[in-house]
């Protein structure tokens, strides 16, 4: 008798994980194994909208037909050369990223919290250069609650004691304010300006819980920096690529940064992909052999990333993003009239959270989003009692509803 072998359903992969790999997540419990623009498959089959793409990296959908197109095409002709030569690609992707955003320059790294370190480093080498700091004393000022990812030096300037706690020594140099506080900005900034290079801020904190700031704080910044001499660095690896409603988050307020982060939608979930924007004045400090990385600009990520960036456009997704999120906050704000479970909506474009009515302890948000999951969405708490609703920027106002109708159901019978 030929021994059945039993298909390799979801605890056989979710064991795998737990054996051979690293713990250093808790993923909801569920394996999948195919994505196609708003929807993923586990491997038994079951079919769930995605409302966390991939933390907004997967901005333009599962599997967008014209990206990984791309991707075969330019995989098949070149993908690595390492910047110790020219290639076809990286110039043109250059062009139609400066172009489209509006800066002279821009430096292509892979991961966001690359990008950030890049960050750092060019506003640090800009005020001992430019600016005139005395070496090695320059301090760059950064938020209580951020999140700007998880290298050691990124690490030593957060406060949650999970992402840094037994990673030290911390790298010096960094001074935390409350996040959306002009006037404590602008104290720190009377008092310390000729010794600071940058403020480096999300223009929505993302991970702590999608905390939108007031109408008018991101102005506030970009005035106090340029009165103080000071950089401002925008984080918009995840509020950027047309989540929020618009190309970037700072566009809602007419502001553009000195230091421009992206990441993640950049490629459109297919590969990573991140970069650094600036103008002349502060991307010519670095010099050939002052910075750099192995794929960073290689053609592959390039042509992804050209491509990525043409379906944004092309499908007007920071529009439909919009859109779309008044609505979800909307039918939410109704929602939280039949039942006392959600104490709030929050969000911009479709970047948005809902605060579920209990302790940050509690594992009541978990456990909703263990239903929701079975009543066919996949989200995710951030912190505690909070979860994120991040779907992809393609989705329609049908399937929206749907989503809402998911929602409403499992938080009415929960
Ligand atoms: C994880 C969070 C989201 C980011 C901002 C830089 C980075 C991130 C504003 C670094 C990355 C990811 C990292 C991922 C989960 C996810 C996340 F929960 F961690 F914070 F989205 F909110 N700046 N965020 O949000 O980019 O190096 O990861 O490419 O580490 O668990 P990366």
């Amino acid at each position: 008798m030929s021994e059945k072998i039993a298909k390799k359903d979801s605890l056989y992969y979710i064991d795998l994980e737990n054996h051979y790999g690293a713990h250093n997540y808790h993923p909801l419990p569920v394996v999948l194994e195919k994505g196609d623009g708003v929807y993923v498959w586990d491997v038994e089959g079951k079919k769930y909208y995605d409302f966390l793409s991939a933390y907004s990296a997967v901005n333009q959908g599962h599997s967008h037909p014209k990206i990984v197109s791309a991707m075969i095409a330019q995989a098949q002709q070149l993908s690595l050369t390492s910047r110790a030569f020219y290639n076809n690609k990286l110039g043109e992707f250059e062009k139609k990223i400066t172009n489209l955003l509006g800066f002279d320059k821009v430096l292509p790294m892979n991961s966001g919290a690359e990008a950030v370190e890049t960050a750092v480093k060019l506003a640090r080498k800009w005020s001992y250069e430019i600016k005139g700091i005395p070496e090695n004393t320059a301090k760059i000022v950064v938020c209580e609650n951020n999140f700007h990812g998880r290298t050691t030096t990124i690490v030593s300037f957060s406060n949650d004691s999970d992402a840094n706690k037994n990673y030290g020594p911390f790298t010096p140099g960094f001074l935390k304010i409350p996040y959306n506080d002009l006037l404590a900005l602008e104290e720190l900034l009377k008092s310390d300006a000729e010794n600071i290079a940058a403020f480096l801020v999300e223009p929505i904190q993302g991970e702590a819980g999608v905390y939108v700031p007031d109408n008018g704080y991101l102005k506030g910044v970009s005035e106090l920096c340029k009165k103080y001499n000071i950089l401002f660095i925008a984080d918009e690896v995840q509020t950027g690529i047309a989540r929020t409603g618009k190309m970037i988050a700072c566009q809602h307020e007419e502001v553009q940064p000195d230091i421009l982060v992206l990441g993640k939608a950049l490629s459109g979930g297919m590969y990573p992909v991140s970069a650094v924007l600036a103008n002349n004045e502060i991307m010519n400090v670095i010099k050939p052999g002052q910075h750099g990385s192995t794929f960073g600009g290689n053609p592959l990520a390039c042509a992804v990333s050209m491509a990525a960036l043409d379906v944004v456009i092309d499908e007007n997704l920071a529009d439909n993003a919009e859109r779309l999120g008044i609505i979800f906050r909307k039918e939410i704000e109704k929602l939280m009239a039949e039942t006392q479970l959600i104490a709030k909506v929050r969000g911009k474009g479709l970047l948005n959270a809902i605060i579920i009515n209990d302790s940050p302890e509690s594992s009541t948000a978990w456990n909703i989003c263990l239903k929701l999951r079975d009543n066919g969405l996949l989200a995710k708490p951030t912190h505690g009692n909070i979860i994120r609703f991040a779907p992809p920027l393609v989705m329609t106002e049908e399937q929206l509803m749907d989503c809402v109708a998911i929602i409403k159901k499992t938080i009415l019978e929960y």
